[in-house]
């Protein structure tokens, strides 16, 4: 596992196939990071449907809305780019091209995702190249007066 410091910046690459993309990064709550897709090095593709990682599927057809309950991420359009700390729902946040000055709520190991239903993965392609910085600016100020 690597540790990012204010100034530094690592890239990843992420594959629509994996349900957890593993950085091997770990983040941590006194740091704000940014998060920018740098290269599409495959295009995305749920089974047929176009898409890419900040709108997610371009032309979602109507009965695609059905199925919202099944999205890993409810509260994201489908199969756009999805980050978590650790393996955890509850810290489930939305990337898509590029987030600026994220704060995660907890210290873990960050993992990313096209945002699909559990278990239908199988029928996706593409890949993208993630790049993760952690920021020189100020001091999160938890708990200090
Ligand atoms: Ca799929």
């Amino acid at each position: 596992m690597q540790e990012l410091y204010p100034g530094q910046s690592q890239i990843i690459v992420v594959d629509t196939r994996n349900k957890w993309n593993s950085s091997k990064i770990y983040l941590k709550s006194d740091f704000a990071y940014d998060f920018e897709v740098v290269q599409i090095n495959e295009e995305w593709k749920d089974d047929t449907l176009d898409a890419n990682p900040e709108i997610g599927i371009i032309s979602p057809p109507f009965y695609l809305n059905l199925f919202n309950f099944l999205k890993r991420f409810t509260k994201a359009n489908w199969y756009v780019l999805v980050g978590s700390i650790g393996k955890n729902k509850k810290t489930f946040f939305k990337i898509g091209k590029h987030l600026r000055h994220y704060i995660p709520p907890t210290n873990d190991e960050f993992y990313c995702f096209a945002n699909d239903a559990e278990g239908f993965y199988f029928n996706n392609q593409g890949k993208l190249t993630l790049k993760i910085s952690c920021l020189e600016q100020e001091k999160v100020s938890k708990g200090l007066s």
